[in-house]
């Protein structure tokens, strides 16, 4: 499967300025040869562009450059052919297709990381960042996939799997050698150390924080109908994005709209305002917000600074016992009839932040407030939610292990292998090939 030669166009589908058809493989220079002719006849130089067409028999298919990089200093450590062509569909799409009959085979999704994985230039962790680099959306996000791609999720892990196979190694020792080492002293001398490893894995184990940085912060806006909540979420973006009227129940399904603040993503969901309705296109609105706000990181419950409390607010503030909630006061530009200290007496601990959603520079708080919950440890080790889990399965085995030393070191030693099977995961040094193709498929073709 590996030995052949492979390949896809590596750049995003539409018009651009140049579209990559990228070979690899053992025929890729044969291949590249069948279907571009340089300007100059002369043999190609590894890692050089050269100017030249693309042909197909006589017929001149596009003007283009052309590159090869020998193994084993490419992407894949294989051959690698590219093709720097006009961007579009069509020719691109053409260019693919001649390679195709000159002996590559198209590549599936992810199959020239595939391929580095396999070939030793990164591991399974490194590979999965580049993917999150693809998708980055902010400079968190890259910033983490950075850190990733570099090694740093790597590194982590096999420390310390460097110190659980120290403590197997402890473990073996005390089973072989019973009359030198006894239960006792081993059980005192190993017990603490997997107990403080797997706090370790424990420690680096924010899930929270993990998705925050890779896709966002969500926030919902909630609260009754007509307080601002559309026109909030259309200052926040800068857009007229929301539909905004005097009418109450305007907004009957979800807006959404993303903004960046410090780097970090935040998705900001508009709901349908929460309140009782025989309407049954509201209704059907009102139960998505609810459930909005119950995935929500952050929920800005948005009161009207210019009208009294209603009883629908305070029934609103009953289903926001326990989430991670702001109160925004509106409408601050209107004279005072609700203040700060009333509406801070409603959700105690809950900051208040006064706006209006009319005058932009009162935004200045809410936003730095949204920034703030975004604002994860800049020191975080994992993120990938499949390292998340195996690291988790990881310091579980580990804490399994350290009970099972009362009933026997033999039954340890089963969990501090499970542990470690588990780690290895992470970076792939111990990984079947079911896994490989459920972190591949996620890939785009051509990379
Ligand atoms: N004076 C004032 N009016 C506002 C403010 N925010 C929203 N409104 C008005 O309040 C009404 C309802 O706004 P809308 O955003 O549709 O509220 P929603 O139902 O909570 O989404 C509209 O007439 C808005 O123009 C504000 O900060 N100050
Ligand atoms: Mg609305």
């Amino acid at each position: 499967m590996t030995n052949d030669t492979i390949a896809a166009i590596a750049t995003a589908p539409g018009q651009g300025g140049v579209s990559i058809v990228r070979i690899s493989g053992n025929a890729a220079e044969q291949v590249l040869l069948q279907v571009f002719r340089p300007a100059k006849a002369a043999p190609l130089t590894s890692h050089m562009l050269t100017y030249g067409h693309v042909i197909d028999g006589n017929e001149r298919i596009d003007e283009c450059m052309a590159v090869i990089m020998r193994a084993p200093r490419s992407y894949t450590r294989e051959d690698v052919a590219e093709l720097q062509l006009h961007g579009g569909g069509y020719t691109c799409q053409r260019v693919l297709e001649l390679c195709l009959q000159h002996g590559a085979r198209l590549a599936e999704p992810g199959e020239f990381t595939r391929r580095a994985f396999l070939n030793g230039r990164i591991d399974l962790s490194q590979a999965e960042a580049v993917m999150s680099l693809i998708a980055a959306q902010g400079d968190r996000a890259h910033q983490a996939a950075m850190n990733q791609l570099q090694g740093g999720a790597s590194s982590f892990i096999r420390q310390a799997a460097d110190e659980l196979y120290a403590i197997q190694a402890g473990a073996a020792a005390c089973i072989d050698y019973p009359e030198e080492i006894s239960d006792e002293e081993a059980v005192s001398d190993l017990e603490p150390r997997i107990l403080h490893l797997a706090d370790t894995i424990d420690q680096a184990c924010n899930e929270k924080a993990a998705r925050i940085v890779t896709s966002g912060l969500t926030v919902a806006l909630c609260g009754r109908p007509n307080v601002g909540k559309s026109s909030l979420l259309n200052a926040l973006l800068g857009e007229y994005r929301a539909i905004v009227t005097a009418i109450p129940g305007t907004t009957r399904d979800m807006i959404t709209g993303d903004m960046l603040l410090g780097g970090s993503v935040i998705h900001l969901v508009d709901t349908a305002g929460l309140h009782a309705t025989d309407d049954p296109v509201e209704q059907l609105g009102v139960a998505r917000a609810e459930a909005a706000i119950r995935q929500a990181d952050v929920v800005l419950l948005v009161l009207d600074a210019g009208m009294p409390l209603t009883d629908e607010d305070h029934a609103l503030l009953e289903k926001l016992r326990g989430l991670n909630t702001a109160i925004v006061l509106n409408k601050a530009d209107l004279p005072a009839v609700l203040t700060e200290q009333e509406a801070s007496a409603l959700l105690p601990g809950a900051k208040v932040i006064s706006v209006s959603a009319h005058e932009l520079a009162t935004l200045a708080a809410l936003k730095a407030y949204l920034q703030q919950e975004a604002a994860v440890t800049d020191s975080l080790t994992l993120t990938q939610p499949r390292h998340l889990e195996a690291a988790r399965r990881a310091a579980a085995h580990l804490r399994q292990a350290a009970q099972s030393f009362a009933l026997a070191i033999d039954f340890a030693a089963v969990d501090l292998q499970a542990a470690q099977l588990a780690l290895a995961e992470i970076t792939g040094d111990q990984v079947e090939e079911k896994l490989l193709d459920k972190v591949f498929s996620q890939f785009c073709v051509g990379k």
